[in-house]
């Protein structure tokens, strides 16, 4: 594991132990969702939030997507009473299942890493307060007259968080950006979860693991669907390489910031922007 995040910043996990019912319930609501009329899923969007119901445009500075989307937060689902109360719950039991997935994920790391302290990682993500967010990605299928054309469903990035964990159904798309530059397509796999190391968890190991780019094309003539949980520090956290992982004159690669900061200046970014770049010294 350790190896894999420092070479790719990437690894699919499998024996997870997460229940398939779980997982393909949830995705089966989400299916009826997004098969609603474009009318109905705009009432899940309140304006001027990023969490809601979305299509086409990612974020508020001029990305575009082939994509629509459903971004959530635990609190904004409380807010968001529009959708239906059993795919509000299997929403709620998912996100759980994801935030426990994280930590035990977080703790293997550590493990991993040499640090004494097995819940170094997990607790920032395991703490009540993280700014943890949920994904639900619907990619439409490619039409016959789109066919060899390179589409972009979801333009290259890297996950500002610490860690974030992808489910797919059985359609192709997600790439991801090896060190050279090139670009590697993952075969889907709806039985694992595939972990990327977001940019906190780059900074929290001195840049020994990689927050990997990655993208996703929209190329399947099925549709698409991804969903991934986003585990995030708390607002108050800062962000810094863990104490316990550097050597005795290893000096941090980063100035000091705390995820509130980090994530404010993310969402003034364009997504294929180099966020990090600005908190490096
Ligand atoms: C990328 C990872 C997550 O999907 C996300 C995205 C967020 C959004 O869709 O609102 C951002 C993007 C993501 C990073 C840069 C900014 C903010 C869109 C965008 C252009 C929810 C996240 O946390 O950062």
């Amino acid at each position: 594991m350790v190896k894999a995040c420092q070479d790719y910043g990437f690894f699919k996990l499998i024996n997870h132990g997460v229940s398939f019912d779980l997982i393909s319930n949830l995705e089966n609501h989400a299916l009826n969702f997004f098969n609603h009329p474009q009318s109905l899923k705009h009432m899940a969007a309140p304006p001027h939030d990023p969490f809601g119901y979305g299509s086409s445009r990612i974020g508020s500075n001029g990305d575009v997507g082939r994509v629509e989307y459903l971004l959530l937060s635990p609190n904004s689902l409380l807010i968001l009473h529009q959708l239906p109360v059993l795919f509000r719950c299997a929403l709620e039991e998912y996100m759980v299942a994801m935030k426990k997935m994280c930590c035990e994920v977080l703790e293997v790391m550590a493990e991993g890493l040499g640090i004494g302290e097995r819940n170094a990682l997990s607790r920032v993500v395991g703490d009540e307060r993280s700014d943890s967010c949920f994904r639900l990605n619907h990619y439409p299928p490619v039409a016959a007259e789109e066919d060899g054309k390179m589409l972009i469903g979801f333009g290259e990035h890297t996950d500002p968080q610490i860690i974030s964990v992808l489910r797919s159904n059985n359609e192709s798309g997600l790439q991801i950006c090896l060190n050279d530059g090139s670009w590697v397509s993952i075969p889907p796999d709806p039985t694992s979860f595939f972990i990327n190391v977001g940019d906190s968890l780059q900074v929290m190991t001195n840049r020994r693991f990689k927050s990997v780019k990655h993208r996703v094309l929209a190329e399947s003539k099925q549709s698409r669907m991804s969903m991934i949980y986003f585990g995030g520090a708390a607002l108050s956290e800062k962000i810094a390489p863990l104490k316990s992982l550097m050597s005795k004159d290893e000096e941090s690669l980063y100035k000091e910031f705390t995820w509130l900061e980090y994530k404010n200046a993310a969402y003034k970014s364009r997504l294929a922007d180099n966020r990090l770049s600005l908190f490096e010294k």
